[in-house]
This record gives structure tokens, C-alpha cells and sequence, in this order.
């Protein structure tokens, strides 16, 4: 057997042994439900093994859709060992969370509309076109959601109320925000009295990976103590913006916001549907809006904050993400790359660290704060390639799928020795693994 060939039957077997029926869980143990993001990018992967295991993917994440539009982060499993988990979330305190499954109150990056072009590829036309009818109205749904709830001020950018929003959970501008501004007194004292250790007891994710590669207990405790909060005001968007801890329109989110609608349009382009008036305009203010990010004395793009504009200007993997977005201009796109060319920044042995080397958060091992994830190296790579950096992404395709090569489908990997990190046989690792060596 060829390496390919090996490398993708192990993947695989990865997406079969995740596989619960008629979605794929991230990771046995640590992650028993049902994610958006992953959902997507799972799809993306097993649409070159079975297209209409693919599709289902897509539809049964779409069975969590909220009547207002809302696609949530997470549907949970409905097994009886997960009760505490539903009871976390208790989606059924808002009259908008669907009635037969339980899910979180809140959202994941729009990866939807890229999987269902992508699913879509796979396709012959007129399966294709049905495919898009069967799906369009949710996405619409979806999207307008995000701008009625999320761009109150109608300013084109949307806002996220947690980190995990973000799917980049302790993502340094975040984490910065929360122990500068945000941290609530009682969890301001633990720190102080250095009593976090005493939270980790309760933990369950460290049962299951060395706590050194997951969030800091203080930061867990506060991840936790903010999903309480929005699940207190019902997840009532105005009664959480009234007293919202976090509230900032960031930038990883929004750029895959500008691709998302831009598959939106030509979803709906080739099936010959328009899509809604004010969809659209809302749409182009995004991309306008999107330049607003840019730091002209540090030479890059930031989160912000929603109320006072201010540039949170800490870099993390979310700096080079406008590439994917696929609108900033050539010359911004340059500057992006060169970063990506430096071995102090974005470009070591095993790249692209999700926090750059100089960063103060760096830690090669500590989740979205230094490690090398697939999600990201991939849509980095679809950026490059859009942007004519041909020989860029070659060579990032070659480093991500060789760290799969020699160390499997981890969750992800030291960016300085390649080490794998967090959760084994993790099913979007193992599904863009095989998206990436399909070229
Ligand atoms: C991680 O997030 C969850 C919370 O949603 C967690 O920390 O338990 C993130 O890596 C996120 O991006 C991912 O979608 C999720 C499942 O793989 O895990």
C-alpha cells in the first residue's frame, strides 16, 4: 500500500470508529456530541468517501436549528450517561430551541454554507441543485440570525457573547480581555488566594487529557461561569448585551463570516434564487466594516470590542485569517504571508502555531494558545491558494498532512517538535487529512 493510500485508510477508520449513527463526534470520551464547526469540517472530509454520509452530517446538525434562525454550537447526545451535560445548557428555556433535541444557547464559526459547496463539488448538477433547495432556507435563516441578533447597531460586524463562540475557547485576545477587564470578584479572589487548584477537581475534560494541554483551571472556571450567566437571562440576546461580559466582534469569526456569505450567494446563484435585499446589503457592510479591523501602526487585523471599538491587540492564529476571508487587497495579503514566512511569528518546524512564537501566551502545548490545529492550517491553505500563494500552500499541505503521516490524528500538535496533543483519533484531523492530500 502506498503511504497515501495507508494514511487515508487510516483516516478513515477514525471517521468510522467516531461515526454515532447519523453524525461523528469530535473524540470518543472527551467529546461524546454533536459540534458545528467539526460537523462541517467532517463533512468536508467524508464527502470524498460518501457523499450522502456527508449530506446527513450537514442535516442532522440542522436538526439543532432555533426558530429564529440561530444554528447552535453543540447537539447534545441524547444518551442517559450525558444528562449533565443537557442540564448544563437547558436549551429549553428559550422558546426558540427546538423541541425534540437539547443544545447549547450559543454559536460556532458559519462553516455551514463552505460545507454545503463542498458536499456540493462531489456532485452531479442536478443532485446539486437539490441539494442547495433542500438547504438554502436554513442558511438564510442562519445568516440573517446572525445580523438581526449579532450586528444590533446594523454596523457589519457580527458579535460573539462567549469564547467558545469563537471555537478558539482560550484564544489569547480573549483570555486577555477576560483577566483584564472581566474576571468576576469571586473568581478575582481564587486567583488571588491561589486556590484554582481546588476547581480542577470538578473538571472532567483533564480526565481525559494532561491538564498542561487544555485551559487553565481560572480560565475554565470563568469559560463556565459565563455560559451560566447567558443561560440565566434564557439566552434573551437584549437581556445578555444588557450585562454582557463578553462582547466582541472577533476577528476569526467574521472572516469566515465574509467567505460563508460569499457561498451563500453562490448557492443561491446556481439554483437561481435571490437572496433577501437586506441580506445582501448586510452582507457587503461586513466586508466593508471588515477593514475597520486593521491596525495601521502594527500592520494587522484585530477582535474588537463591540461597544467601544477599541483593537484588542493581541495576535493569535486569527491574525492570518483574513486571507480566508478572501476580500482584504493583495498588499494586505502580503504583509499577512510575510508573518506566515517568519520563524518568530507563524513559521516554525511544524506550523501554524495558533499563537505566534513571541507571543507572551505562547505555550506549545496549551490548546489554542501555541499549538498547530488542521482546521486552521486548512482554511489558511484555501486563503493562500485564492490569493495565488501556490507554493505557500503546497508546502503548508505537506507539513500538516506529514504531521498526520508520523503522528497521527491528534486533536493537535506541538508546532516546534510536531508531538501530538489532546484528544486521539480526532475526526476533523482525520477528515481534513484526507480533504488535503485529495489535491
Ligand atoms: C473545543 O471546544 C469545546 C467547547 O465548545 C471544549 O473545549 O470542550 C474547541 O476546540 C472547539 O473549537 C471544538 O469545536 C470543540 C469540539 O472539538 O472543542
Amino acid at each position: 500500500m502506498s503511504e497515501n493510500a495507508d494514511l487515508l485508510e487510516r483516516a478513515k477508520t477514525v471517521l468510522d470508529d467516531n461515526d454515532h449513527g447519523h453524525y461523528t463526534i469530535p473524540a470518543h470520551g472527551l467529546y461524546p456530541h454533536q459540534w458545528l464547526w467539526d460537523s462541517c469540517f467532517i463533512a468536508i472530509g467524508l464527502r470524498h468517501l460518501d457523499v450522502e454520509r456527508a449530506k446527513i452530517e450537514i442535516l442532522s446538525l440542522l436538526r439543532g436549528q432555533w426558530t429564529n434562525g440561530m444554528v447552535p454550537h453543540m447537539v447534545f447526545s441524547d444518551d442517559a450517561r450525558f444528562r449533565q451535560d443537557r442540564e448544563t445548557w437547558r436549551s429549553w428555556v428559550s422558546p426558540f430551541s427546538p423541541d425534540d433535541v437539547v443544545t447549547s444557547g450559543i454559536t460556532q464559526p458559519p462553516m455551514l454554507a463552505e460545507a454545503v459547496v463542498r458536499i456540493g463539488e462531489k456532485m452531479p448538477p442536478a443532485e446539486r441543485h437539490s441539494w442547495y433547495r433542500q438547504v438554502l432556507p436554513n442558511l438564510v435563516a442562519y445568516h440573517e440570525w446572525l445580523y438581526a441578533e449579532r450586528d444590533p447597531h446594523g454596523e457589519g460586524l457580527v458579535l460573539q457573547i462567549h469564547p467558545w463562540e469563537t471555537g478558539l475557547d482560550n484564544t489569547p485576545p480573549w483570555m486577555a480581555e477576560l483577566h483584564h477587564h472581566l474576571l468576576p470578584w469571586w473568581i478575582r479572589g481564587l486567583k488571588k488566594l491561589k486556590l484554582d487548584h481546588v476547581t480542577g477537581l470538578f473538571r472532567r475534560d483533564t480526565r481525559f487529557v494532561p491538564a498542561e494541554q487544555r485551559y487553565s483551571n481560572l480560565d475554565a472556571l470563568a469559560l463556565f461561569d459565563a455560559q451560566k450567566r447567558l443561560r440565566r437571562k434564557n439566552y434573551d440576546i437584549n437581556a445578555v448585551l444588557d450585562h454582557t461580559l463578553f462582547a466582541i466582534e472577533d476577528l476569526a469569526f467574521n472572516s469566515i463570516l465574509i467567505r460563508a456569505n460569499e457561498q451563500l450567494k453562490n448557492i443561491a446563484k446556481s439554483i437561481r434564487k435571490t437572496l433577501p435585499e437586506g441580506l445582501l446589503a448586510r452582507m457587503e457592510l461586513t466586508t466593508k466594516t471588515f477593514e475597520e479591523l486593521w491596525d495601521p501602526y502594527t500592520s494587522q487585523y484585530y477582535s474588537r470590542d463591540f461597544i467601544t471599538h477599541r483593537l484588542l491587540k493581541e495576535p493569535s492564529i486569527a491574525t492570518l485569517l483574513p486571507l480566508y476571508a478572501g476580500t482584504i487587497s493583495q498588499e494586505r495579503a502580503d504583509v499577512l504571508v510575510k508573518m506566515l514566512e517568519n520563524e518568530h511569528l507563524f513559521g516554525p518546524a511544524y506550523p501554524v502555531p495558533s499563537a505566534p512564537l513571541e507571543s507572551p501566551y505562547f505555550d506549545p502545548l496549551r490548546y489554542w494558545q501555541g499549538p498547530t490545529w488542521f482546521n486552521t492550517n486548512w482554511l489558511i491553505i484555501d486563503g493562500l491558494e485564492r490569493y495565488g500563494f501556490k507554493d505557500h500552500a503546497a508546502a503548508l499541505r505537506e507539513s500538516t498532512l506529514e504531521l498526520a503521516e508520523h503522528h497521527g490524528f491528534a486533536e493537535y500538535f506541538n508546532p516546534l517538535t510536531g508531538e501530538p496533543l489532546g484528544a486521539p483519533n480526532f475526526s476533523w484531523t482525520a477528515a481534513l487529512a484526507i480533504d488535503l492530500s485529495k489535491k
